[in-house]
């Protein structure tokens, strides 16, 4: 018998949509087709999609910022946000900050998400200090043990890595099979239009849109870019934003450069303008890399529609409006005071789904690999996670194209106490929601225990290698670089 069987519901599989219905046994999908035999639970899905979880590879839970801020959600109110909004599996940072070492960063982030995840998770590991033993020891040992990914950042004072130290990290990411993602914002840009805007009195959340200007996202992303192909490793350029990082990263790939990006709902749906509203209210809207402008925006939904960018994350880094996050001197704060970032877990989808897949934009498939496929993939969690497939692990999401939604920040469960997307109305919702089998939110509830998500051990990244377009040839990658990597002797 099954435990659970999905009935007549429109089933995204693979690439194909079938009309039909989903069985479930302990866990996992076991059957995907039609009439199938009766479930301990039914649920009837006529009229609704039925689509893998989705998983989110990039938002901070429970993680203070370089500035030393702790974020407004814990991993349970993440986690339950995350699942109200259709996602199932979650990709959060450990952070590590200079001084700290990595496995006991890696221990502390374990301890507090096994206590209060409801959703399935793994880490990322930030590196801010790539010391001998970090990079000898400690790396490679967690990269062994399922931390695949690294996130590098090229801003921020007490988070940056200087190049040489990025050329490290990534020689050791060509070793040891790990993925880097990179924040690239050209660091000495941002502190000198800052410092400049600040000494003439311009001290408001707009001015956080000027000092990061989107030259330094493109400088920097053009250098990460030479970096990775330099030593033949891929990189995954995190929250892009702007137009021309967009058209640089498409004519990189066409090079036959392994470079990989993503972007994120704020990039797509918010512009700089928003930083601008009245009074300190701009700063709900400052995150880094900012929202630049419409032509930005069409560049990005451009670069997931095609493929140039092929993660849509929400970059989550949930802030309250008050002294704790946003505004740490009241309205006196500048716009370097204030925290980075914004909630987006739980409206991630439905928004995507409601602008992108519904608005006609993509299609189902493009809108089930951004949501979750290319993430699992990317990020070494195919084939257990991101599709629905026989084996796989019944992560599913259940949605209405026809529930219409307007936003408030009381739909909500994260912890910021705000939503950057307040008022707007959401067409398509995912009703029912379900995590290696257990339907854990229905009729606006949710049935999950704390604590009841599972730690995500990950494979190797897999990441499709590009071929050079047209006449070029791939770049040579010698015996005497390679010996300089660590992974061949010199001859
Ligand atoms: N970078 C992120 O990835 N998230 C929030 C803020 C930042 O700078
Ligand atoms: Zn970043
Ligand atoms: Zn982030």
């Amino acid at each position: 018998m099954l435990d659970l069987t999905i009935r007549r519901g429109r089933v995204v599989s693979e690439g194909r949509v079938i009309e039909g219905d989903v069985g479930v046994r302990d866990g996992r999908i076991a059957e995907i087709g039609r009439n199938l035999a009766a479930g301990r639970h039914e649920i009837d899905a006529a009229g609704r999609w039925v689509l893998p979880g989705g998983i989110d590879s990039h938002c901070h839970v429970e993680q203070r910022s370089g500035m030393g801020m702790m974020c407004a959600d814990d991993f349970y109110s993440a986690t339950v946000s995350a699942a109200f909004g259709g996602t199932t599996t979650i990709l959060p940072f450990a952070a590590q900050h200079r001084g700290m070492s990595v496995p006991k960063v890696l221990e502390d982030y374990s301890r507090r998400a096994a206590e209060k995840a409801v959703i399935d998770y793994g880490f990322h590991l930030i590196l801010a200090n790539p010391d001998d033993r970090t990079l000898q020891e400690d790396l490679p040992r967690a990269i062994r043990d399922g931390i695949t990914s690294l996130k590098v950042y090229m801003t921020y004072e007490q988070m940056r890595l200087e190049d040489a130290q990025l050329l490290n990290v990534l020689a050791l990411a060509r070793r040891e099979r790990a993925l880097v993602m990179v924040h690239a914002e050209n660091h000495d840009m941002i502190k000198w239009l800052t410092h400049r805007l600040l000494e003439r009195g311009h001290k408001a959340p707009k001015f956080h849109g000027m000092a990061h200007d989107t030259l330094a996202e493109t400088e920097a992303a053009f250098r990460a870019i030479a970096m990775s192909r330099l030593i033949d490793v891929p990189v995954l350029l995190v929250h892009v934003a702007g137009c021309e990082t967009v058209e640089l990263i498409r004519q990189a790939q066409q090079l036959g450069a392994n470079v990989l990006a993503e972007s994120c709902p704020q990039y797509l749906f918010l512009t700089a303008q928003d930083m601008d509203r009245p009074g300190m209210e701009g700063a709900k809207f400052c995150c880094s890399p900012p929202a630049r402008d419409g032509q930005s925006q069409e560049a990005v939904w451009r670069g997931l529609i095609d493929g140039t960018l092929m993660t849509y994350s929400s970059d989550h880094a949930p802030y309250r409006f008050d002294e704790t996050g946003k505004l740490p001197k009241g309205d006196a704060t500048t716009f370097k005071e204030m925290a980075n970032g914004m909630p987006g877990i739980e409206l991630r989808l439905p928004l995507l789904f409601s602008e992108g897949f519904l608005a006609g934009r993509m299609d189902i498939h493009q809108f089930v690999a951004l949501a979750a496929t290319n993430h699992a993939r990317l990020y070494g969690l195919a084939p257990r996670k991101g599709t629905i497939a026989v084996g796989a692990d019944a992560d599913l999401a259940l949605w209405n194209p026809e529930r219409r939604v307007t936003v408030t920040p009381d739909l909500l469960h994260d912890n910021a106490g705000y939503t950057p997307y307040e008022g707007r109305t959401i067409q398509g919702w995912p009703e029912v929601v379900i995590s290696r089998g257990r339907v854990i939110v229905e009729n606006g509830k949710l049935h999950a225990e704390r604590g009841s998500g599972q730690y995500l051990r990950r494979g190797a990244p897999d990441v499709p290698l590009r071929e050079p377009s047209g006449e070029r040839s791939r770049r040579p990658f010698g015996s005497v670089l390679r010996a300089l990597v660590g992974i061949e002797e010199a001859r």
